[in-house]
């Protein structure tokens, strides 16, 4: 079945389609600066989800921390887990993050709200237990048909079962449950925030240029920055986009700075991006 075929099978309802869109912390938030938004990127993006409702495709949303969670995170080292030694700052750290996530994803559920998409918010600290893809949780909470609410979710500080107490969840991994495991999952697509989707280099040098297609086997040459990001980056997205692409036909990098791109990919266009296959 081509694009544009499955695509008007979806507007008449003939057709289950579900789209995971993750919108990245460096294209919502200001990494470097504590708390800074950029509402402007996010209302784009929301009139794009709000057409995408309309096309009758079954929308998920999740996003990432940015300056809203790894800042604090990092300082404190939540993803390494409970340590006596700094554990009084560690939960007073819990505290500053989740309301900061949840200041944050107010922000998106406003703007996806204000252009004309219900929504509601399953906030992983209320159901997950654990980190990683290995998580318990049940992912299936996500699974809505066209006309419900749209479920938003992030990346978040959640319980973990053993001696670490608490760990944090990235939205990556949230996006390879969540697309790996529900049905009907067409389009999966990771909003970057500095480029057009996975560069052969360090973003903004002339010479990385955009990879149109990517699978692991193609190994990895982009950078890691580490020094603000406490789940993993664009390495971590890379891995979970590949884990998806097994069982999702369309799964993007694109630049969410441009959303538009996102109808670009659902109607069969020529799409500037890079594209993920299996393999
Ligand atoms: O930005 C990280 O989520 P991500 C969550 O999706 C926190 O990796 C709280 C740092």
């Amino acid at each position: 079945m081509n694009l544009r075929y499955m695509l008007s099978r979806i507007t008449r309802g003939q057709f289950m389609a579900r789209g995971i869109i993750k919108l990245g912390g460096g294209l919502i938030t200001d990494k470097t600066r504590y708390k800074e938004v950029f509402r402007e990127r996010i209302d784009a993006v929301s009139v794009v989800i709000s057409k995408i409702v309309d096309l009758g495709y079954s929308v998920i949303v999740i996003h990432g921390a940015g300056s809203f969670g790894h800042l604090e995170a990092k300082k404190w080292d939540i993803s390494g887990g409970y340590n006596p030694a700094i554990s009084e700052d560690q939960y007073s750290a819990i505290e500053t993050i989740r309301t900061d996530m949840d200041e944050l994803n107010s922000i998106v559920l406003d703007s996806l709200v204000r252009a004309g998409v219900s929504c509601d918010s399953l906030p992983p600290r209320d159901w997950v237990n654990g980190v990683g893809t290995s998580f318990s949780g049940d992912v299936f909470a996500f699974e809505r048909s066209p006309d419900l609410a749209v479920p938003v979710s992030f990346g978040d500080v959640v319980k973990i079962n053993d001696e670490s107490r608490f760990g944090i969840l990235s939205g990556d991994h949230l996006m390879v449950r969540i697309a790996t495991e529900l049905p009907d999952v067409l389009l999966c697509a990771f909003l970057l925030g500095d480029t057009a989707g996975l560069m052969s280099g360090p973003p903004g040098i002339d010479e990385s240029k955009l990879i149109e297609e990517w699978s692991e086997s193609q190994g990895f040459i982009g950078e890691q920055d580490n020094r603000i990001d406490v789940t993993g980056g664009i390495h971590l997205k890379a891995r979970c986009a590949s884990l998806i692409s097994r069982s999702a036909k369309q799964v993007w990098f694109i630049d969410g700075r441009e959303p538009s791109r996102l109808l670009d990919i659902i109607s069969g266009d020529s799409v500037i991006g890079t594209r993920i296959v299996p393999g």
